[in-house]
């Protein structure tokens, strides 16, 4: 499909894609595709105001009715998911499998939302006291700011909107500027649920556009009690001590530095699946895509001579095509800075194999580049650099100590596995004392995760929780109830008071 026909499937019309200041490019062929009319800062007082406003009448509906929001949101997406999908593919690059995969992932986020909606369950607590009960109540927090990355420019925003609206709370949406288009088809997918749903308070989902000081305005606003940021560990560190400084709460998804552990036991078939996947799927474009690689020296060689042959196969090209499974990069700095990684681990000493620029056979303008495999005499200052590009550095171990404290001794704590059929190896990964990270897996790769779990991870990484478990939590505030239904006001602690 030409980008002009994907843009129309997905619902757009021209005045909506023209005469604005944002341009929009597809990594695919660089070509410009929209240019998108931006908030302006001035807007955001009024944005914010109307979130709140709506937040008044939200936080009265029952949560169960939330919930049907959100259900008919999972049913448009259900409808829409081809044509999403393939906005998805002509605005990040991604192959079409993976940008239907991302439309799953918000569906698959709307059925436990619809779920939850039914089972935001407080604690019943024991009293200390005659005829006392205490207990714990779960209330809307207030508008919940979402600011997302290019890389799941729609998944993401959708497991912290499913959430937050069962959960009471309105959203408002700050895409990052590569990708307003994904954003702005699923506004349009939200609004036929809103209007489907018929009395959703007005400016319950908003969307804003545009800069560094769209989101800056969300983050400095006391009306925006959450803000929940999905990017960079450099944007974290700036977004966190803002947030905090005037008592709001940040659910911060930040850099990774995934690695796996491939012990001499694993299954090496498996593994180098594992590996493929989860180092050059979506053009290593993942925060849970695989960075680094702790191999036994007993199977380091046998390991990298089948994974550069593994490399050598990958059809790269244009990500429309079923059978390419490496797209573009998002854009050209990117290619740069995955060059200028190569360089710097070649100066430490590494070994390259791959990661040149494909030109031949791919549409021209993208920057498409082959995965690079590189293997490392030690865990250098540029293997403990997040570079958001498909590049695996591999490094080698002796013992399983050795290997878990290579694995932890990097500022980030995303996501992490082990290969390996020794039972042992494998509990001792998951313990206190194994891997430090917020995911942890045996025997499967680091990305790709499910929506049921608790997503997030520690360190560098921000410590925030999205998505499945008990992530809902952060969406609301905990209320901690005492209620006495004696005739007697006995205190705690046995404190005496009489007068
Ligand atoms: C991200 O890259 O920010 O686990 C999210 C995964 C996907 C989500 C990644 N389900 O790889």
């Amino acid at each position: 499909m030409t980008h002009a026909a994907t843009l129309t499937a997905a619902g757009f019309t021209s005045a909506e894609l023209t005469g604005g200041t944002l341009t929009v490019r597809s990594p695919i062929d660089g070509a410009e595709v929209a240019h998108i009319t931006e908030t302006r800062v001035e807007e955001m007082g009024e944005i914010i105001a109307l979130s709140q406003a709506a937040f008044r009448q939200w936080r009265e509906v029952p949560a169960p009715r939330r919930g049907e929001l959100v259900r008919l949101l999972g049913e448009e997406l259900r409808a829409a998911k081809a044509e999403l999908g393939a906005l998805v593919t002509l605005e990040v690059g991604k192959i079409t499998s993976e940008g239907l995969g991302e439309v799953q992932e918000m569906i698959d986020i709307c059925d436990f939302a619809v779920g939850l909606s039914r089972q935001i369950y407080g604690l019943t607590i024991a009293s200390e006291r005659p005829g006392h009960r205490m207990m714990e109540t779960w209330h809307p927090m207030g508008p919940c700011g979402i600011i997302s990355a290019f890389n799941f420019p729609v998944a993401v925003w959708s497991w912290n909107a499913a959430l937050a609206l069962v959960c009471g709370d309105p959203v408002i949406w700050k895409p990052s500027e590569k990708t307003p288009l994904t954003a702005m088809a699923s506004m349009k997918i939200m609004e036929r649920a809103l209007a489907r749903f018929g009395d959703a308070p007005e400016g319950l989902v908003q969307l804003v556009i545009g800069g560094p000081a769209i989101g800056e305005a969300l983050v400095a606003s006391k009306d925006v009690p959450i803000i929940s940021a999905t990017g960079s560990t450099r944007m974290g560190a700036i977004v966190g001590p803002k947030v905090a400084a005037r008592w709001g709460r940040s659910i911060l998804e930040l850099g990774g530095n995934n690695a796996m552990i491939v012990a001499p036991s694993a299954d090496l078939d498996m593994a180098v699946r594992a590996i493929v996947f989860s180092a050059v799927g979506t053009a290593g474009q993942r925060c849970t895509s695989l960075r680094r690689l702790i191999v036994h020296k007993s199977i380091h060689n046998e390991l990298v001579a089948r994974l550069t042959k593994a490399y050598a196969s990958l059809p790269i090209g244009d990500p429309r095509v079923g059978t390419t499974l490496i797209g573009p990069l998002v854009d050209h700095a990117s290619r740069d800075r995955m060059l200028a990684a190569l360089a710097a681990a070649k100066a430490e000493g590494g070994t390259v194999h791959g990661g040149q620029t494909v030109s031949s056979g791919v549409p021209q303008g993208g920057a498409y580049i082959a995965p690079a495999l590189v293997e490392m005499p030690a865990q250098t200052a540029t293997v403990k650099t997040e570079t958001f590009a498909p590049i695996l550095y591999v490094l080698s171990y002796d013992d399983f100590a050795e290997a878990i404290a290579l694995q932890n001794d990097v500022p980030q704590g995303l996501s992490s596995c082990i290969f390996t059929l020794n039972l042992r190896e494998a509990e001792a990964f998951l313990t206190a004392a194994g891997s430090d990270c917020g995911i942890a897996n045996v025997n499967i790769g680091p990305s790709g995760a499910e929506i049921g779990g608790a997503f997030g991870g520690e360190k560098e990484t921000g410590g925030g929780r999205e998505s499945g478990s008990d992530a809902w939590r952060g969406y609301m505030r905990r209320q901690t109830n005492t209620i006495n239904y004696s005739a007697h006001l006995p205190l705690a602690q046995g404190v005496k008071f009489d007068f």
